[in-house]
């Protein structure tokens, strides 16, 4: 059985549970309080960050890592596009996700210009998805997964209006049709 160590605000947790929703896996949530982390949570992962996967004796932390173990562990359905070019365009994408979360927690943090500094990252994602419909190109996966969670919480949590950029508003409104994502939605809506 895999366990998921995991909290509802976080937003690297939410990649994995997408991920784990999309594959149909069952696992086990044991959910740590961010603001009062057990220290056991350092056996775990050193870091003492979360999400960490824990499948039978095999612990795993970075959500951007254990999306890559779940693709390989459960290959069905598939979360990166068949095509080569585009599962490595979508892996840019994830390596250099800090680009986006750079300025999403200086806007968090409140600092000067991280509004401006955020709206020209949705920017380049909004002129990335006018050209295709995914963010790593015909097909949903991975890519999509690991920038969604972001998205969901600025719109919902920080008022951040995304109808100034369409495509991605369109993309937004498209992913939320799967319910991997409206069970997002859900926990987004409840924190
Ligand atoms: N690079 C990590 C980041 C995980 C992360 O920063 N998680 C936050 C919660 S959203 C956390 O555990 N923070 C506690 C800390 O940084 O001490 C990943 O992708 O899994």
């Amino acid at each position: 059985m895999i366990t998921l160590y995991d909290a509802d605000r976080c937003p690297y947790c939410a990649r994995t549970r997408i991920a784990l929703a999309e594959k149909g896996v069952e696992y086990e949530t044991v959910v740590i309080d961010l603001d009062d982390r057990p220290s056991w949570i350092y056996e775990k992962n050193p870091l003492g960050r979360v999400p960490v996967l824990e499948d039978e004796a095999f612990l795993l932390p970075e959500s951007a890592v254990i999306n890559e173990y779940l693709e390989e562990r459960y290959p069905e359905p598939a979360l990166w596009p068949a095509d080569a070019a585009e599962r490595a365009f979508g892996r840019l994408l994830v390596f250099r996700f800090d680009q986006l979360a750079k300025p999403y927690y200086a806007l968090r943090r409140e600092e000067a210009g991280a509004r401006d500094r955020l709206d020209a990252e949705l920017a380049k994602l909004n002129a990335a998805l006018e050209a295709q419909p995914y963010l790593s190109g015909r097909a949903y996966g991975l890519a999509d997964i690991a920038y969604v969670p972001w998205l969901l919480r600025a719109r919902d949590r920080m008022g951040v209006q995304l109808e100034a950029f369409a495509a991605l508003s369109a993309w937004v409104e498209r992913l939320s049709e799967r319910p991997a994502i409206a069970a997002e939605l859900d926990v987004v809506a409840a924190l």
